[in-house]
């Protein structure tokens, strides 16, 4: 059993983590950097420990430090929220040569899905469905025979990579040298390794990803899918559950299959099977190993607490929801408040003079953040989340305009007024976008 748990990360998920922490009656460790000491995370753990300065990778990414505050606050377990240490494989198996729970999968099954051509293959062997492509890395000789086979356009991807460094589109066999060639010198440059793979390039695709949980003993659900296509430079901005896209049908044809991959995989915590769609077809793309960011809009629907399932499977004590027992209720959307300039994105650290949150029936907010709250310029410049859940999508529209005009914050920029702009725009009221339509509409494309 766990009975203390230390929560290594900052912020909004650092709060999110307490929470269920205390509603499980578990004790709890913050941690935080000299530039953390006021935060709101570090007032409502239970005891804290300052893990070294400012830049995170001296503090939140410092692993010997964090295994020190464990052994010195006696938590018997670790939840690293997302970024940071949450996707680092030697972590976890530097907790587990401590005794310390690791809040999360095998080290064995991250490093799995870390590289993308061994996530690729991983995820086909499972029966999911991928994007049409080069059987492993492509070397640059072989680049053209592979390019005919796959047909134009076709993307080439950073075997090390994600998040969208490395990836180069050739539309025609001209553009694919110069493709190849930079996404290899990229790759080396942002990962340390050239190698990169090909595939099929999706013109006009939605963002679509499944959540699953899994015991690590062979027991696997999935909890519908989440529509994360409205981004800007592979930063997600509006997340919503279900997606507009599917049907029931649909839903819950690839969300079996992601939950029989997990259960052949005997994969263990929470993880997100993301895919692109298009068409009415899935491709997998890559596998997150964590909780992440817009994971509340899936709470709202499910009434599944995914901190508190995390807590369960890691400590051995199974799911405590059976497949046929999860149900879809309503709709959800989460807008991801970010400290930060709503035009150009440019980050708005500084003191917040002023906060006021909204509330009401299907209102919930996830944030640190408070009047007086001095944001650092250090991290990211995510400093709260708005999810607000309806019974329809055109009652969630409805609630969630009303609450945008509530949302009250002073002294800094915040992409709110972006999110003012969105709910009254006709495609987003018909849930008609792609990947591509917020860049778009911030470039003041004139179609939409
Ligand atoms: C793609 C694609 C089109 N075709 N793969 C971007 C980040 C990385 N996780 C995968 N990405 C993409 N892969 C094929 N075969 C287009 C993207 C992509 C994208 C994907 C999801 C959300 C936003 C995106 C924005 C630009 C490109």
């Amino acid at each position: 059993m766990i009975s203390k748990i230390l929560i290594a990360n900052r912020g909004e998920i650092a709060l999110r983590v307490l929470r269920a922490c205390k509603e499980l009656g578990i004790a709890t460790v913050a941690v935080h950097s000299t530039a953390d000491a006021d935060a709101m995370h570090v007032r409502l753990a239970d005891e804290s420990v300052c893990i070294g300065p400012p830049p995170s990778r001296e503090s939140y990414l410092n692993i010997h430090q964090i295994v020190a505050a464990c052994e010195i606050t006696g938590a018997d377990a670790v939840h690293p929220g997302y970024g940071f240490l949450s996707e680092n494989a030697k972590f976890a198996e530097i907790l587990e040569a401590h005794g310390i729970t690791f809040i999360g999968p095998t080290a064995e099954h991250i490093r799995l899905m870390g590289d993308k051509i061994t996530a690729k293959q991983t995820a086909m062997e499972l029966g999911i469905p991928v994007v049409p492509g080069s059987d492993g890395e492509v070397k640059p000789e072989d680049a053209l025979e592979t390019a005919r086979l796959i047909g134009f356009p076709v993307l080439i991807k950073a075997t090390a990579g994600g998040g969208g460094r490395g990836m180069k589109v050739a539309k025609t066999e001209d553009d694919l040298d110069e493709a190849v060639s930079t996404a290899r010198s990229e790759a080396a440059a942002a990962f340390g390794n050239p190698a990169v793979y090909m595939e099929k390039y999706l013109e006009k695709p939605r963002h679509i990803e499944i959540q699953v949980v899994g015991d690590g003993e062979g027991n696997a659900i999935h909890l519908g899918e989440r529509d994360c296509s409205l981004q800007r430079r592979h930063q997600k901005v509006w997340e919503e559950a279900t997606s507009p896209a599917l049907n029931v049908e649909q839903r819950m044809k690839i969300g079996q299959t992601c939950a029989d991959a997990m259960k052949k995989l005997k994969y263990r915590g929470a993880g997100t099977i993301e895919f692109l769609y298009e068409n009415g077809e899935f491709y997998f793309i890559e596998m997150n190993t964590r909780l992440q960011v817009e994971h509340p809009v899936t709470e709202a629907i499910t009434g599944i607490d995914l901190v508190h399932e995390q807590i369960r499977v890691a400590s051995g004590g199974g799911l405590s929801v059976k497949q046929e027992d999860v149900t879809f209720q309503g709709h959800a959307i989460e807008c991801r408040i970010n400290a930060e300039d709503p035009r150009t994105f440019v980050p708005s650290p500084g003191t917040i003079t002023l906060f006021h949150a909204p509330g009401g029936l299907g209102v919930r907010v996830d944030s640190g953040a408070y009047a007086g709250y001095r944001i650092p310029p250090y991290y990211d410049s995510l400093i709260g989340k708005l999810i607000v859940h309806g019974r329809t999508r055109v009652e969630c529209m409805m609630r969630l305009r009303r609450v945008l005009d509530e949302f009250v914050v002073d002294g800094i920029k915040t992409t709110l007024p972006l999110f003012q702009d969105l709910v009254s725009n006709p495609d987003i009221a018909n849930g008609d976008y792609d990947i591509h339509w917020l860049e778009h509409y911030l470039a003041g494309d004139p179609t939409h």
